[in-house]
This record gives C-alpha cells, structure tokens and sequence, in this order.
C-alpha cells in the first residue's frame, strides 16, 4: 500500500522545496555517536520494527508506538533512516475503495500521550533506498524533534510484528 512510482514521483518535487530528511550516512554516523548517551526520559518507543517490502518494491514503512510520559508536549519535525536518503510521515487513508497517502508536516504528542504507527494507519515512509532491505537486518532511525533533540533507535526488519516475539 505504500509503493507506486507514480506517488513517489509526485512527491519528489514537492520534497525538494520542503527540505525533508534528505540523510546522508557520513552525517548520521556524527549524529549518532553525538546523541547516543543521551537520555529521553518522556519519549518512550515500543514494538518499533519495519515491514519488509514485496520482491522489487522500492520503498518500507516504519511502525512504532510513541508514548509521551512527561508534561511537556512533543513535536517530531523530521525522522533521519541510515537505509535510506528520503523519509516522510504519513497516514494512509481507505476511502470508497481507494488507498492513498497523505503526507504529515510533523507529529504531535501532547502531554500524557500515546500515537501509533500501524499498517494501515500512520507510518515512516522510508524512500530511495540505500539498498533492499532484507529479513531480520536492523535500521537505524533518528527522530528529530522541535527543540532540537533527537531520539535513536535500532529496529528490525520484520515480515509481521508478531514474528518479533518478545522484543
Ligand atoms: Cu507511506
């Protein structure tokens, strides 16, 4: 539900003139080893992990469920995937029969909060690809957040969540 060259090309010209998360690997090796000790304390992330794409598909998707445990609300600006130079979030919406896509500037969590990002639902867009991303490798996801911060995450490249097991 997340692939078509069709919408990809659509959104590349509108993804120049916004600027979103275009990575690139030498940089995220400075972000992570700048940001890795760092505590989040109110971001709490679990059941994190990638869907692995069909034979020949060019983009993934990312879920996770984002809880927001302090007082303080929470924008997630930008996401950063060592895989890959694109991200984008966004919402999948199922209307008369059509599946299409809607693109989210960014991501709130109010106070006390709690969002997931589910198959059919919100998700990461992981786009231009490194390389295919194959069962059971590990992504490295940096979220970037409105006061600056950001969060890093190592997750899994999974058919199904269930097949996480306890992770
Ligand atoms: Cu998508």
């Amino acid at each position: 539900m997340c692939s078509g060259n069709s919408l990809l090309l659509n959104y590349g010209n509108w993804l120049f003139l916004s600027g979103w998360s275009i990575g690139r690997r030498a940089l995220l090796c400075c972000v992570l080893l700048a940001h890795a000790v760092t505590a989040y304390a109110d971001l709490d992330i679990q059941r994190a992990w990638v869907k692995l794409a069909p034979p020949g598909s060019s983009v993934n998707a990312a879920y996770m469920t984002l809880a927001n445990t302090g007082n303080t609300r929470m924008v997630i600006t930008q996401v950063k995937a060592d895989c890959c130079s694109m991200t984008m979030l966004h919402r999948t919406r199922q209307q008369a029969g059509s599946v299409t896509m809607e693109h989210l500037d960014e991501l709130v969590l109010p106070p006390h909060s709690r969002i997931e990002l589910a198959p059919g639902g919100l998700h990461i867009m992981l786009m231009r690809m490194n390389a295919p991303l194959l069962l059971n490798h590990q992504v490295n996801l940096q979220l970037v957040l409105s006061d600056g911060q950001e969060y890093s995450l190592s997750i899994p490249v999974l058919r199904e969540w269930s097949d996480a097991g306890d992770h």
